[in-house]
């Protein structure tokens, strides 16, 4: 067996543009000390975690919208690590020994332009370092807001800039007692030779990146084994049918079809982690899970507050599927797939 014992930290509602920092901040802290006391080794946040889901607000002064960014350059393309905002995180992190990913608003200022991305990091407590970065592809939404009254804005594509990192899986030194380190694996992300006893191979995603079975397969023919996804799901809105109840029971019907067929069909664990309950701009899904790789459930919230949801994980057991059904070299059929690449 490989294990490991992971966790979503699950936040209730950040509820106003205006929520102090330092009070988020706080929660976060509260669940990390949660994760040590369950002896977690990896913790994963929601997408924007430190503040409320301001993609759903009209924003039109600049100064407002820049604090709910945190700065990047080409030349440190992690400095957020010591945003005052960030740090105190990093800090405890690094005193308990457990990884985090965590979700956050990335404003990468070059010397010609600024851009935006809605943006996920891995951070090693054994590293003592981010390891990864990921930039969000599927940013869904529009650009200009609707302003029919009651009308729930989406507007991602107001806010940011479609993810130019693609999806790339690493792996992650510390977490597997015993596992092969990734410079005795003939290669960063190929299973088959290490068979499954490396460090573990991860990726990431966000929110509505989990419902696009294109991404979860970048990452499976890298042989993920743990894939990880921070999310903000609107769990009601006005403009569609169905009553509140009904569409927030299909908006959470459809987040566990995709990342149950995701993990399925790629053979791999993966956690889900939701910023959950009621914001001033509307409600979202709770429903963060850990999902197996047969697609089962294996750990759900139970409220729509801030709420650990752990279990231990035997990564080995994603040696099945990658062995059988979804033996990618032996049974893709790539001739047939050219669609996929037709714009
Ligand atoms: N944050 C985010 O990506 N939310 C989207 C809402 C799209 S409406 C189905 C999501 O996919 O959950």
């Amino acid at each position: 067996p490989r294990l490991l014992t992971v966790a979503a930290a699950q936040m209730g509602p950040v509820k106003s543009l205006s929520t102090p920092r330092s009070e988020t901040l706080d929660r976060m802290l509260q669940l990390l000390q949660q994760a040590a006391d369950k002896n977690v080794k990896l913790l994963v946040y929601p997408e924007l975690a430190f503040t409320t889901f301001f993609a759903s607000y009209i924003i039109k002064d600049p100064e407002e919208l820049a604090k709910f960014f945190e700065h990047t350059s080409p030349s440190d393309p992690y400095a957020f690590v010591n945003s005052p905002n960030i740090k105190p995180l990093i800090d405890r992190t690094n005193e308990l020994g457990i990884d985090l990913y965590f979700g956050f608003g990335e404003r990468l200022v070059d010397a010609a332009k600024t851009t935006d991305f809605n943006t996920a990091v891995y951070y090693s407590a054994s590293q003592r370092r981010c390891l990864s970065k990921y930039r969000k592809v599927h940013l869904p939404g529009r650009k200009e807001p609707l302003t029919t009254p009651g009308f729930a804005q989406q507007l991602e594509k107001r806010y940011f800039t479609v993810g130019d990192l693609g999806f790339q899986a690493f792996r992650a030194p510390g977490l597997v007692e015993g596992a092969l380190k990734a410079k005795d694996v003939d290669s960063a992300t190929d299973p088959k030779e290490s068979q499954g006893k490396g460090d573990p191979i991860l990726g990431m995603l966000l929110c509505n990146d989990r419902r696009w079975a294109e991404a979860w397969r970048c990452y499976g023919l890298q042989g993920i084994e743990l894939l990880l996804e921070g999310y903000n799901t609107t769990a009601f809105a006005p403009q569609y049918e169905g009553t509140p109840e009904w569409q927030e029971a299909e908006a959470l019907h459809h987040h566990r079809l995709s990342s149950q067929a995701g993990s399925y069909q790629n053979a791999c664990f993966s956690i889900h982690s939701a910023k959950a309950g009621v914001e001033d701009h509307g409600s979202l899904i709770g429903g963060s899970s850990i999902v197996d790789p047969n697609g089962h459930i294996i750990a759900e919230a139970k409220t729509k507050g801030d709420e650990l949801v752990y279990a231990t994980i035997d990564l080995a057991k994603c040696r099945k599927g990658k062995g059988r059904v979804f033996a990618f070299d032996d049974h893709r059929r790539t001739e047939h797939y050219g669609k996929l690449l037709e714009q």
